[in-house]
C-alpha cells in the first residue's frame, strides 16, 4: 500500500528536509505537537518496525541519537519524546514505519502555549 512517505520519499510532494542518507530520509512534521516536532524514516517501505530489515533497522538505530541530537539543539531543549506507533489501534495513520521525535520544552504545554500563573 502506498502512503503520503512514499510521495515524499519519491519527491512528489515538499516536506522540510533535516537529514538524508542512502537509508534514512527526516523531516518536520505536518502537525506538530511541539516546535521541531521531526519525524525519521527509513526509506525501506515496511508499514510496522518489524517488517523491517536488519540493515534498515540498523541504520535507524545509528542515526536516530544523531537526528536527536540535532532537534535538541535548534530547540534549545534536553527533553523529548520518542513515538512509534504501529497499527491502526496503535494510533498509526501513516502506514510507513517512522519516528517521532517530539521536543518537551520546559515551559510549554501542548502546542506551545506559555502558561502564566493564575
Ligand atoms: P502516526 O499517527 O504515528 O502515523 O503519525 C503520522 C504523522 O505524520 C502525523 O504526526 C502527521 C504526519 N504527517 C502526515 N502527513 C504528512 C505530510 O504530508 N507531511 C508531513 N511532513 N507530515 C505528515
Amino acid at each position: 500500500m502506498s502512503t503520503i512517505f512514499d510521495r515524499i520519499l519519491d519527491g512528489d510532494i515538499p516536506c522540510h528536509r533535516v537529514f538524508e542518507n542512502d537509508h534514512v530520509l527526516a523531516f518536520m512534521d505536518i502537525s506538530p505537537i511541539s516546535a521541531g516536532h521531526t519525524l525519521v524514516i527509513p526509506k525501506e517501505r515496511k508499514a510496522k518496525l518489524h517488517e523491517l530489515s536488519d540493515e534498515a533497522a540498523a541504520e535507524l538505530g545509528r542515526v536516530l541519537p544523531r537526528i536527536a541530537r540535532a532537534v535538541c539543539r535548534v530547540t534549545g531543549t534536553d527533553d523529548y519524546n520518542v513515538l512509534q506507533n504501529n497499527g491502526r489501534t496503535a494510533h498509526q495513520a501513516v502506514f510507513h514505519v517512522h519516528f517521532h521525535i517530539i521536543p518537551r520544552p520546559s515551559q510549554t504545554v501542548g502546542l506551545g502555549i506559555h502558561w502564566e500563573p493564575i
